[in-house]
C-alpha cells in the first residue's frame, strides 16, 4: 500500500480483461501498484479496475491511434506488462492461414512493439521501470502445427533481447516470463475458434495444469526485485509439462 513515504507506482497490463492479465492486474494491485488495465472489452476492464482500485483504459494494441490514446493517460509507468497476445488455428506450415499468421503477428509481436514504443517516454519518466513481456515456452520450443504462434513468441524472446540491449544504460529492465500450459478460460477456446471439446483435450488428464495467478504471481515476482536484479527470463511450467512434447498424462 502506497504511504507519504513510498509514492504510488503504476503498473499498465494490456489483455487485461481475463486469464493471465486480470490476474496481473490483481497481484499488482495487491503489491500496492496503481493498475491501469488495458484490453479491448470495456465492460470487463471497468469491472476489474473497481475491484482492485485502478484504472480502465479500452485499448486494441494493434490499433495505432488505440494505443496512442492509451500513452496519453499514462505520464508515468513503473512497470508495463505486454500481456495481451494469443493463439489462432494450428495449421502446418504446407497449410498455413497467412491471415491466421497475420492475427498472431500482428497481436503478438508489433502490438508489443507499439505499446512499448508508446509508453517509453512514460516508464523513462518513472526513473525506475521494469518491461514484463509475457512471451511463452512456444517461445523456446516448435511444435507441429504450431508455426504461426512459435514464430510470433520466439519474436517475443529476441525482441525482449533487442530491448534489454537497446536501452542498457538507462533504469528501464526488460523481463520475460514465458509460461507452459496454462488453463484459462479463453485461450485454448480462441485457438479452436470457440470448439471447447477440442479446447478441454489440450488439458485432459494433466494433473494441474498451471492457471493464471501461477503466472500472475511469477509476473509480480520479476517486477518487484530490487532495481538493480533483471531476471532476463522466467520460464514456468506445470510439473506435469517436461517439454512440449512430454506432458504426463494420467
Ligand atoms: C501457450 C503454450 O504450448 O500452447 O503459450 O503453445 S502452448
Amino acid at each position: 500500500m502506497s504511504t507519504d513515504q513510498t509514492p504510488t507506482r503504476t503498473a499498465v497490463v494490456t489483455g487485461a480483461s481475463s486469464g493471465i492479465g486480470a490476474a496481473t492486474a490483481r497481484a499488482l494491485a495487491a503489491q500496492g501498484f496503481h493498475v491501469v488495465c488495458a484490453a479491448r472489452r470495456t465492460e470487463r476492464i471497468e469491472e476489474l479496475a473497481a475491484e482492485i482500485g485502478g484504472r480502465a483504459v479500452t485499448c486494441d494494441v494493434t490499433d495505432d491511434a488505440s494505443v496512442a490514446a492509451l500513452a496519453a493517460q499514462v505520464p508515468t509507468c513503473h512497470v508495463l506488462v505486454n500481456n495481451a497476445g494469443g493463439a489462432v488455428g494450428t495449421d502446418r506450415v504446407d497449410e498455413a492461414d497467412l491471415e491466421g499468421w497475420r492475427w498472431m503477428y500482428d497481436l503478438n509481436v508489433l502490438g508489443l512493439v507499439r505499446v512499448t514504443r508508446a509508453l517509453l517516454p512514460a516508464l523513462r519518466e518513472s526513473g525506475d521501470a521494469t518491461i514484463v513481456n509475457v512471451g511463452s515456452t512456444a517461445g523456446r520450443w516448435a511444435y507441429e502445427g504450431g508455426g504461426g504462434y512459435t514464430a510470433a513468441k520466439h519474436a517475443v524472446k529476441v525482441l525482449s533481447e533487442t530491448l534489454r540491449l537497446e536501452l542498457n544504460g538507462e533504469p528501464i529492465r526488460v523481463c520475460e516470463v514465458a509460461p507452459g500450459m496454462v488453463r484459462t478460460d479463453e485461450f485454448a477456446l480462441v485457438r479452436f475458434g470457440g470448439d471447447q471439446e477440442r479446447a478441454d483435450a489440450v488439458y485432459a488428464g494433466v494433473d494441474q495444469p498451471l492457471v493464471a495467478e501461477d503466472v500472475a504471481d511469477a509476473i509480480s515476482w520479476v517486477a518487484t526485485r530490487p532495481s538493480h536484479v533483471d531476471i532476463d527470463e522466467l520460464v514456468i511450467k506445470p510439473r506435469a509439462q517436461a517439454a512440449a512434447h512430454k506432458v504426463h498424462r494420467t
